[in-house]
């Protein structure tokens, strides 16, 4: 699907370096009126290119969100779109009703057609482009400025998930195969570091064989989802905080975004990387010397968000393992990013080399502080669960 002009992954670009003739040609393939139209970069998002631009001649003039797909990370952009169209056409159709439609736009990630009736549009370069509308008034803040937006989060993850229950068959496509099959990234990491193409394994050893050493917890819910005691739901699998727009004034979630990896899994990852991306007093890409300290009133939030988003609704499975969510796909990260600054940081953008590896040791750093804290996390996820405890469903401190 990729084009001899489509950059690779994570290449830059920027607001300035899309020219005004490409900007027409978008418009253009999404009938939107190109003359004044203006263009900035929006958001922090690892994978596509995302631009904001607004339409003076629309009536009433309006923004749109202009998105270039990362085909060296989607190699199926047409399915990445199918999902989406089926995805955010059942959550319009089920959701909110007596809502009105320019409401509902601000509630779920609106595609705008292109002129020829599909949901994307190919430009001469071979680059695939998709249109949303702006959700108006909404906000994405990469750290939760205090507990009541993590709860909100949470709830809005969860209520996604249960939102999309009863999607009419087939299945969603699979548009990341094996996307959280630690074991398997685990495994990558190891081949890379045999492969050694840049000459950077060797500084990376401590850190490698410290990750490297954590298959128990690796395997831990791949297995359960194999063995069948893990249920599998339609999670969305990207559950960093900035996925979802909040409003600009209160800790209430507008709107879900970020849909590309909607599909089978399991809530005990979506639950973990929710808390991965609010638990820390840092950032990402924010170095610090020693472990983070650990925000529990977030993950405290989190847990109850989940858990009472219905009641009843999570399994003895589910919550036997939420505790271990977060560790796990902080290990899993950190074997990302590492994997990805020993093969050259073709995944993951840097600004400078090395980032990929400190954003590794960040997530090394959080995973240490997560699994010194693990009994903690149990007894809040146990003190959350208690009501559908004494309801009838069990859960245990120790995995099943
Ligand atoms: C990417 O697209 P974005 O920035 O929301 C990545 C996630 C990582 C995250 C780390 C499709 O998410 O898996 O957890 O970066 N998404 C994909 O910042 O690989
Ligand atoms: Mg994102």
């Amino acid at each position: 699907m990729t084009s001899p002009t489509t950059p690779v992954a994570g290449s830059p670009i920027t607001a300035h370096s899309i020219s005004a003739h490409s900007i027409s040609e978008i418009a253009a393939g999404f009938g939107l009126p190109a003359t004044g139209a203006r263009w900035e970069a929006l958001g922090s998002g690892r994978i596509h290119h995302t631009f904001l631009a607004h339409y003076p001649e629309l009536a009433p003039p309006a923004r749109r969100v202009h998105q270039r797909l990362n085909l060296g990370v989607f190699h199926h952009p047409g399915e990445v779109m199918e999902n989406l169209e089926r995805v955010s056409g059942h959550l319009q159709a089920t959701t909110r009703p007596g809502m009105s439609a320019g409401e509902r736009r601000r509630r779920v990630l609106t595609l705008v057609p292109a002129v020829d009736g599909r949901p994307w549009f190919v430009d001469s370069r071979g680059d695939w482009w998709r249109t949303f509308h702006y959700v108006e008034g909404g906000t994405a803040h990469d750290r939760p400025p205090g507990t009541p937006w993590v709860k909100a989060a949470a709830r809005a993850f969860a209520g996604f998930s249960l939102a999309l229950d009863d999607l009419p068959p087939p299945p969603l496509k699979t548009t990341l195969p094996g996307f959280h099959d630690t074991p398997r990234r685990l495994v990558a990491l190891e081949q890379a570091l045999l492969e050694d193409p840049l000459g950077r394994a060797a500084e990376t050893a401590e850190l490698a064989t410290d990750l490297l050493a954590r298959r128990e917890l690796a395997g831990l819910i791949p297995r359960a989802l194999a063995d069948g005691r893990l249920p599998r739901r339609i999670c969305h699998n990207d559950t960093k905080l900035n996925n979802v727009l909040f409003d600009d004034d209160r800790p209430e979630v507008l709107c879900v975004v970020d849909l590309d990896t909607v599909m089978p899994g399991t809530i005990v990852h979506d639950f973990g990387d929710l808390v991965r991306s609010t638990i820390a007093g840092a950032g990402e890409d924010d170095m610090v010397a020693a472990s983070p300290s650990l925000e529990m009133a977030h993950f405290a939030a989190a847990a109850a968000g989940y858990i009472h988003a219905r009641p009843g609704w999570l399994g003895a499975t589910e919550l036997a393992l939420m505790a271990h969510g977060p560790a796990a796909i902080t290990l899993e990260l950190a074997a990302r990013f590492l994997t990805d600054h020993v093969t050259g940081d073709s995944y993951f953008p840097v600004r400078q080399a090395g980032d990929n590896l400190r954003r590794a040791h960040r997530q090394q750093r959080l995973l240490q502080a997560l699994e010194a804290r693990h009994g903690e996390l149990v007894a809040v996820v146990e003190r959350e669960a208690r009501g559908m405890r004494d309801s009838g469903s069990a859960i245990g401190t120790t995995p099943p």
